[in-house]
């Protein structure tokens, strides 16, 4: 269980953004993750929401900053805004769905071109309890997206199949980066950078959802 010290005094906090078509199942991830099961009724996503986890990884206290955006085309623009200091960029497909599978092209351009040159890219094929009704090949995909050069994982919001893994894959390689000192340090640990922003930072609570814009 995570101290109220630990809940103000992460090693890093790390902001993360999921990306993708509608429908996709963004919000359901995030839901599962937060809450560890299933939601059964999903609202469609209007703007952007947000949602903050303690995580403990290999004994480090890292704070995940996670904005859930909107998939509809008409959102598009808002989304972009969001890209400001994240590290990590969950693109979410719908392993049932063609469309969903097409427009990665343009979710990934979006998001190197509005991100931080860091920015590590992890694919996410979900739905993969729909067996039946895969429309998009697991091995394609993989080899689709090393050619991307971006990560690539399948998950189910509905069984929980690899929800843990996908966030505990980016936070592996950013940490990595971290350690081979391939990313600053300090760019992570506000603590490091700026006391007084952190304090601010830590007014959001840990294993909560909330829907709000904020710009920062
Ligand atoms: N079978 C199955 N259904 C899922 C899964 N993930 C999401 N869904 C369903 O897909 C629908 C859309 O899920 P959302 O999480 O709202 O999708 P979204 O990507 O957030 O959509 P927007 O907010 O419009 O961008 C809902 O009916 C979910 O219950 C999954 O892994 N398996
Ligand atoms: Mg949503």
């Amino acid at each position: 269980m995570n101290t109220p010290n630990q809940e103000r005094n992460p090693e890093y906090t790390f902001k993360f953004i999921l990306i993708g078509n509608s429908s996709t199942g963004k919000t359901s991830l995030l839901q599962y993750f937060i809450k560890q099961n299933a939601k059964t009724k999903v609202q469609q996503t209007v703007g952007v929401e947000f949602a903050s986890k303690l995580i403990d990884y290999k004994g480090k206290k890292i704070k995940l900053q996670i904005w859930d955006t909107a998939g509809q085309e008409r959102f598009r623009s808002i989304a972009r805004t969001y890209f400001k200091n994240t590290i990590g960029a969950i693109v979410v497909y719908d392993i049932t769905n063609q469309d969903s599978f097409d427009a990665l092209d343009d979710w990934i351009r979006d998001a190197r071109e509005n991100g931080k040159s860091e920015l590590d890219i992890l694919v996410v094929g979900n739905k993969t309890d729909l067996i039946d009704q895969r429309v998009i090949d697991k091995n394609q995909a993989e080899r689709e997206m090393k050619n991307k050069d971006v990560l690539y994982i399948e998950t189910s919001a509905v069984s929980g199949e690899n929800v843990d893994q996908c966030f505990q894959t980016l936070i592996e390689e950013i940490c990595n980066k971290i350690e081979k000192g391939l990313i600053e340090n300090d760019e992570f640990n506000p603590q490091l950078k700026n006391p007084l922003k952190q304090n601010l930072t830590n007014k959001t609570n840990n294993a909560q959802t909330q829907s709000q814009r904020c710009n920062c």
